[in-house]
């Protein structure tokens, strides 16, 4: 019997642990099927995330890919309207050389002509007389609307660098093309027609006169902006200045002052650079002009009557370039104070801006400055080479206008300066 109450024992406590067991598993699938089913959960937002994301970059992808393809034809498109404006214009330079270099040589056909027209002479395949202005237009033309595709271009896109390096390369040169073909000045026709000879050329908007021989010891492609030959006929003062007539012969000076004062006749280069400049002039020494007097109060003023004489300089403020100086003596006078400051013993001063850019001759019985009949006391003075020219060259170009004054620092009664001719020519 105790057997059997134990054996019952045992199978009681082995159901229990077994129900414990049971309850336990069950526990665990419990939780592990929560688990499963939260996590199930998550599992099912994320790929609802994925999807939604996986669509919004389709479409932007589908979006880049229609901008990237309309950019491609935008720049294809200009590569052939490029490519078509360069075989145009190309054709039409070709053309327009081909009538140049048939006008060059029509120009070295006619040397013998002085009076040579250029616009005459590039008239050759067309009969349009300004030939060399279309080649000029054209080919500005183009280089402005190869500059203006090449900013068009640089707003698509990045890629298109070597299209644009290489369109900007061709406009530049077509700009450096276009200027060399500029023809502005007489350099501008000795450059490209070196055979030209001195004489008149029509630009077609204005004529020019040329001296293409050496003048003032370097070579011609001389371009003249200021001329006056008292002795024609046809010339006459220019505004501002007094008609003299003296022993037949007609002067332009001074109006009527009771002092110091100056004339003046500007003279402007039509843009044309010039680092070059060389010109003459005559003047007659009327009653009694002192040179540097030194009583002369402005003496340091070039915007004044510094000089008994002919003042040349250049823009504005004024720049000097040549002073002419006149006096009445012909032999040294009070030491020298009237006399040319290169005669000996004088006691003169030159103004600083002057320096040694003058020439002086004395007396009225022969034209100034025209390296003739020097008195010897004015050997100095006439010892330049190039007279009766005088010859400046300056380390800058520019394209200031030339201002001839004449200038005495009294009244008209004592003294003028009056000049036949002048003639200034640049470079
Ligand atoms: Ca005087
Ligand atoms: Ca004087
Ligand atoms: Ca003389």
């Amino acid at each position: 019997m105790m057997q059997a109450e134990g054996d019952k024992n045992l199978d009681y406590k082995l159901r229990k642990c077994s129900l414990y067991v049971t309850i336990g598993i069950l526990a665990v699938l419990i939780a592990l099927l929560a688990g499963i089913i939260r996590g199930g959960g998550d599992m099912h937002g994320l790929s609802g995330e994925l999807v939604k994301n996986s669509t919004l970059l389709q479409a932007k992808l589908n979006k880049v890919s229609m901008a990237l393809e309309k950019q491609s034809k935008q720049v294809e498109q200009l590569k052939i309207d490029t490519s078509t404006a360069l075989e145009k214009q190309s054709d039409q330079i070709g053309k327009l050389t081909l009538q140049l270099k048939n006008a060059i040589d029509r120009i070295f056909n006619v040397t013998e002509n002085t009076e040579v027209k250029v616009d005459d002479l590039l008239e050759c395949c067309s009969s349009d007389n300004s030939t060399n202005l279309q080649i000029l237009k054209t080919t500005k033309d183009l280089a402005k609307t190869l500059k203006n595709m090449t900013g068009n271009i640089k707003n698509i896109s990045n890629s298109t660098n070597k299209v644009v390096d290489d369109i900007s390369a061709i406009a530049t040169e077509l700009q450096r093309r276009s200027s060399s073909l500029e023809v502005k000045s007489c350099e501008d026709i000795k450059r490209l027609l070196p055979s030209s000879t001195t004489g008149y050329y029509d630009l077609g908007y204005q004529t020019i006169y040329c001296n293409m021989d050496e003048l003032c010891g370097s070579e011609g492609g001389w371009t003249r902006v200021a001329y006056l030959d008292m002795s024609n006929a046809t010339h006459n003062c220019p505004t501002g200045f007094r008609l003299y007539t003296i022993g037949g012969k007609r002067y332009c000076g001074r109006p009527e002052s009771d002092g110091s004062s100056c004339t003046s006749a500007k003279f402007f280069t039509n843009g044309i650079s010039y680092s070059q400049i060389c010109g003459r002039v005559e003047g007659y020494a009327k009653a009694s002009p002192d040179a540097f007097f030194h009583y002369l109060t402005d003496r340091n003023n070039i915007d004044a009557s510094y000089v008994d004489g002919v003042s040349i300089t250049h823009g504005s403020p004024r720049q000097h370039v040549w002073t002419f100086i006149a006096t009445a003596q012909t032999e040294i006078v009070a030491g020298g104070v009237y006399n040319c400051p290169c005669s000996p013993g004088n006691t003169q001063k030159v103004p600083s801006f002057v320096g040694k850019n003058y020439y002086c001759e004395g007396g009225s019985a022969d034209p100034l400055w025209d390296g003739k009949d020097c008195l010897p006391i004015e050997t100095d003075c006439c010892s330049s080479p190039y007279l009766p020219w005088f010859y400046r060259k300056f380390d800058t170009a520019t394209t200031d206008y030339i201002e001839l004054r004449v200038c005495c620092d009294e009244a008209i009664h004592d003294e003028d300066v009056p000049v036949s001719l002048y003639e200034i020519y640049i470079k």
